[in-house]
């Protein structure tokens, strides 16, 4: 039999990394969507491929293009599409609006599109996001928690979310969302607060840096690993049926928490180096997320396994050993 076919956009990120992977181990034929400055540079923006980037059938196009979206589906004639390309930094969506809600919007109209147009029975995957909810009105929040969002991010993924819902509904295709809360791992980016304390550890241990300048510490997240957060969105497109779920740990920690185990885990006291700066405070915040992922439970059969304490502890490991130095070795 011949392999199954994904298309993966995001491929080159933290979460459409563990993808690729995964679906590699299940046997599939994987392509990517990339950019083409990625194919040029691969050294940098191909990092998180490394290791089985020459498994990976690789395609340069643009999310802001329809035209190149419509080439990528024609020729790869995907059987599963996983859509988790995005800008998705919060905080820049604040400093360009317009930029966040045209990429993130206009990319999932034209790839749900070129499916309805060249791959009807494809099925497909969004990255919907906690985000969506925002200022909840309730907790923990769950597929039905009304979506609150909080920023032009939050916006743009509800907009998704409903493009995705109505392609189900209106063209009977197999489009299911994934609603996760934060997930992270030695792939996160830098610029997203638990990297930026995990490396920001290190670097201090490595003696690089003498402190790590954070804005709002009270903020509560719902924090899980996303090595396994990927396997439900393979999961949700083995269903018989399309449907929404939440994935989360139904766990949360403040990111002062955070920061307290990460330096801990170092021998350090966070107090010592954190550095408060309202710089970095955002203007609408999104204070308190917390997942209830029992429907994904009972439907999907997933359930989160790492625990928060050792999602900490392999950020900081890794790091430190990129750096060069052991993570809880004494201090001085
Ligand atoms: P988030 O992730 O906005 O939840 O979205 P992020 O790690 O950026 O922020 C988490 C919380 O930490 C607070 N915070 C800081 N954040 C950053 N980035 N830098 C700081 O210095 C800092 N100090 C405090 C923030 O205010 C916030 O409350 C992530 C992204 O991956 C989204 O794309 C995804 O959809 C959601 O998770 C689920």
């Amino acid at each position: 039999m011949d392999a199954r076919r994904a298309l993966i956009t995001g491929i080159t990120g933290q979460d459409g990394s563990y993808l690729a992977e995964y679906l590699l181990d299940e046997g599939y034929e994987v392509h990517g969507i990339v950019r083409r400055v990625a194919l040029e540079d691969p050294e940098h923006r191909l990092s998180r491929l490394s290791g089985f980037a020459g498994r990976l059938h690789l395609h340069a196009a643009s999310l802001e293009s329809y035209a190149s979206i419509h080439q990528v589906i024609e020729k790869v004639h995907p059987e599963e599409c996983y859509h988790l390309a995005a800008q998705s930094f919060v905080s820049y969506s604040f400093d360009d609006e317009f930029s966040t809600l045209n990429a993130n919007i206009n990319g999932t109209h034209f790839l749900l599109a070129a499916l309805k147009n060249l791959a009807r029975d494809c099925r497909f995957y969004f990255a919907g996001s906690s985000e969506m909810f925002g200022h909840a009105e309730e907790a923990p929040q769950n597929e039905k928690t009304r979506f609150h969002p909080r920023s032009s991010y939050g916006i743009s993924k509800v907009a998704g979310f409903d493009l995705t819902r109505n392609y189900r509904e209106a063209y009977q295709m197999h489009c299911s969302s994934g609603i996760l809360f934060n997930h992270e791992s030695p792939r996160r980016g830098y610029e997203f607060v638990t990297r930026k304390i995990t490396s920001g550890v290190a670097r201090i241990r490595a003696g690089k840096s003498k402190e790590v300048r954070l804005g709002n510490l009270e903020a509560k997240r719902d924090w899980g690993h996303a090595r396994e957060y990927v396997t439900a969105m393979w999961r949700m497109l083995q269903q018989p049926e399309p449907d929404d779920y939440v994935i989360a740990t139904g766990e949360t920690h403040s990111v002062q928490e955070f920061a307290e185990l990460a330096f801990s885990h170092a021998g350090l006291d966070y107090r010592d180096y954190v550095s408060p700066d309202p710089a970095l405070h955002r203007p609408a915040e999104v204070n308190l997320l917390l997942g209830d992922a029992s429907k994904a439970k009972a439907k999907l059969g997933w359930q989160f396994k790492i625990r928060f304490e050792d999602l900490v502890r392999e950020m900081v490991e890794a790091d430190c050993r990129a750096l060069g130095v052991g993570s809880a070795l004494p201090f001085g």
